[in-house]
């Protein structure tokens, strides 16, 4: 028997399966979710007394996490902040991932005393009775475990991922990792590529190449930005343009260490002063400034979710037909493929590899697919740390979320 199947006369709209499929795998998430009861709709949250309270995870730290009360959904001021734990008997995840609650989770709160959360702390102390179902979601494959999902951030409504032209130079495989989630989460994906003042003193060849990819990024209907951060400021225009987007939307941040994040959300007048390393020659490869992800109220309104540069970013498994749901380039061209469950890698009558041999498909994005769907796309950057991390028995660490002492990587 062939390993191929002929998709023979098969007119069915074949975009509308898969996106069923996805949506459909979806559901069953949420069901599993739905399941535990530390995870319920927030219609389904009982108080058992008057004082308990809604409110939104904004830094998680190995012991304890930071809440900000949100009475009005959406309206939460990131600088009020109660310290919180996780209800005893929820610590135990069930979910298959790596920590109970992220940045940005709902979640309902049952005031108490530092006694009980054991933590000497000025700030008031409450704990973490419910989480509402997350509504989208970033997360990565965990270099610890290889099974397991380490979700990095919740409830956002758009990524924006940053990169920078030098120091460190932009990793356009990375960029295409992060595409791929913002598709299959259904959010909005904007690019920033950054330090567009270091490029005075790069190639020509690698202008081109930078302008030929943010070409092609565009034509995908992507926003790009090109821009430089320092000494920019909040009246340019391109900045105000990108700050616009903000407006009433909560907004990840994502990108490698030391591409300027941080100076971007300081452009938009946060609550929060965001910490910036300030010898911009130091070499980003095994340091990083920002140490968690916090979520931040930008002064103009609308919130900001900064991360800390990390060194490996992984996707977890994904079939051929999931995956090149995140190339939007592939998406109209895999029902034209001769066989219903061609990879694009080496099948006979493929669509796509027909159209990157015609240069309709960039070879650069084609082979990103590839080493997704292999596996291999995120390792590059993986040292010494990534294995001794790996090797670490870390059956219950309860809250932790920290960013591995992740940096810089070639990935
Ligand atoms: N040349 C140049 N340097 C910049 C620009 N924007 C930011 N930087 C510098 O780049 C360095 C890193 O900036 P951060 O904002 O700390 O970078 P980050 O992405 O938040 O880094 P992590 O918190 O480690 O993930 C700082 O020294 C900034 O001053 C720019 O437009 N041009
Ligand atoms: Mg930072
Ligand atoms: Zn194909």
């Amino acid at each position: 028997m062939t390993k191929w199947k002929y998709r023979g006369g098969d007119d069915a709209d074949h975009l509308a399966k898969v996106e069923k499929t996805r949506r459909s795998k979806d559901k069953l998430k949420k069901h599993n979710r739905d399941g535990t009861q530390f995870e319920l709709a927030m219609d389904q949250w009982t108080k058992a007394d008057t004082a308990w309270f809604p409110a939104r995870v904004v830094e998680v730290h190995k012991r304890y996490a930071f809440i900000s009360p949100e009475a009005v959904e959406n309206d939460i001021d990131t600088r009020d902040v109660w310290l919180s734990t996780v209800a005893r008997r929820h610590l135990q995840s069930k979910r298959g991932e790596r920590n109970n609650i992220v940045v940005g989770d709902k979640v309902l709160c049952r005031p108490t005393n530092d006694k009980d959360v054991q933590i000497t702390t000025d700030l008031p102390c409450c704990v973490i009775e419910h989480i509402a179902p997350r509504r989208s979601r970033i997360a990565r494959r965990d270099p610890m475990v290889m099974e397991r999902e380490h979700v990095l951030a919740s409830n956002m409504d758009q990524l924006l991922i940053v990169g920078s032209y030098a120091s460190p130079g932009v990793k356009w495989g990375l960029i295409d990792r992060y595409l791929v989630l913002a598709a299959e989460e259904n959010i909005p994906a904007i690019i920033v590529i950054n330090k567009e003042d270091l490029l005075k003193g790069e190639s020509q060849e690698f202008k081109e190449k930078c302008e030929t990819e943010i070409a092609y990024f565009r034509n995908l209907g992507y926003t790009v930005f090109s821009l430089q951060v320092e000494h920019q400021t909040y009246d340019d225009p391109t900045i105000r343009e990108l700050h616009g987007m903000m407006d009433g939307k909560t907004t990840i941040l994502s990108g490698h260490s030391g591409v300027g994040k941080s100076s971007l959300v300081n452009l938009f007048k946060p609550e929060i002063h965001q910490e910036v390393e300030e010898n911009s020659n130091i070499n980003y490869k095994g340091r990083h400034t920002t140490s968690y992800a916090s979520m931040i109220k930008l002064g103009r309104g609308g919130y900001v979710i900064d991360t800390p540069g990390i060194r490996s970013f992984v996707l977890r498994e994904r079939g051929p037909i999931e995956l090149s749901y995140g190339f939007v380039e592939m998406r109209g061209l895999v029902n034209k493929c001769k066989f219903r469950e061609c990879r694009h890698i080496d099948e006979p009558g493929c669509a796509v590899m027909l159209a990157v041999a015609e240069g309709t498909i960039s070879e650069r994005r084609y082979t990103s697919y590839k080493g997704i769907l292999t596996g291999l796309s995120g390792r590059e950057g993986r040292t010494r740390d990534d294995s001794r991390e790996s090797s670490g028995s870390d059956t219950n660490r309860g809250l932790e979320i920290e960013p591995d002492d992740d940096a810089d990587s070639g990935a």
